[in-house]
């Protein structure tokens, strides 16, 4: 099962864990639908998530917790908004020592734009482990799939760390999942 714990903005209010799995990825990009495909429909015991500009953090089954970062790109936010975003994106990249994994989230039928560019520099900076999951991959044919990476593998290195997923069919949800196990446990 999977429980809302808290939402936070800073460290000193984060959840206790060992273990930290994080999800990112730009708005729409199908975030929250991919975390309900992998965990099941989230529980809210008691407390009920603040803001979606903070950090919502989830228990999953007592193993290991679970962190929705806001969406990124998301261009109405002000400049004091897009300033306060990015400070608490680095107070959590810089001093989150538990995660094990981030899940990038992309649309499989987009090129990754500056955002997303950044972001995944912003990971390699911090040495942070990451996987880039394509969604959406049910809106596109076998052969429109290898286009798109293909077109996509000249923007960013691919490096057969990713994978193509669908929360539509769930194509691919239990591959996922299993990667998702091997950084927990045998890390
Ligand atoms: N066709 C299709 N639509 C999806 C998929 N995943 C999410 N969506 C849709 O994309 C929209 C945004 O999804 P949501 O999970 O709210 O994205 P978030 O803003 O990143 O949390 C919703 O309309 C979803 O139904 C998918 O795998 N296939
Ligand atoms: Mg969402």
């Amino acid at each position: 099962m999977i429980k809302f714990i808290t939402s936070a903005k800073n460290k000193n209010n984060y959840p206790v864990s060992l273990k930290e799995i994080v999800f990112v990825g730009r708005s729409n990009v199908g975030k929250s639908s991919l975390i309900n495909a992998l965990y099941g429909q989230i529980a809210y015991v008691g407390k009920t998530p603040g803001k979606t500009k903070l950090l919502n953090f989830f228990n999953y089954d007592d193993l290991y917790t679970v962190c929705d970062v806001p969406g990124y790109g998301y261009a109405k936010l002000s400049d004091k908004e897009i300033i306060e975003f990015g400070e608490m994106m680095e107070e959590y990249f810089s001093s989150r020592e538990i995660i094990k994994l981030c899940i990038v989230i992309l649309d499989i039928r987009r090129i990754p734009n500056e955002d997303d560019l950044d972001m995944l520099e912003y990971l390699k900076y911090h040495d942070i482990p990451y996987l880039l999951v394509f969604n959406k991959v049910d809106k596109l044919s076998n052969n429109q799939i290898n286009k798109q990476i293909k077109e996509i593998s000249s923007v960013i290195e691919l490096n057969d760390n990713y994978i193509v997923v669908s929360c539509l069919n769930n194509k691919n949800i239990n591959e996922l999942k299993d990667i998702i196990n091997e950084n927990i446990f045998n890390s």
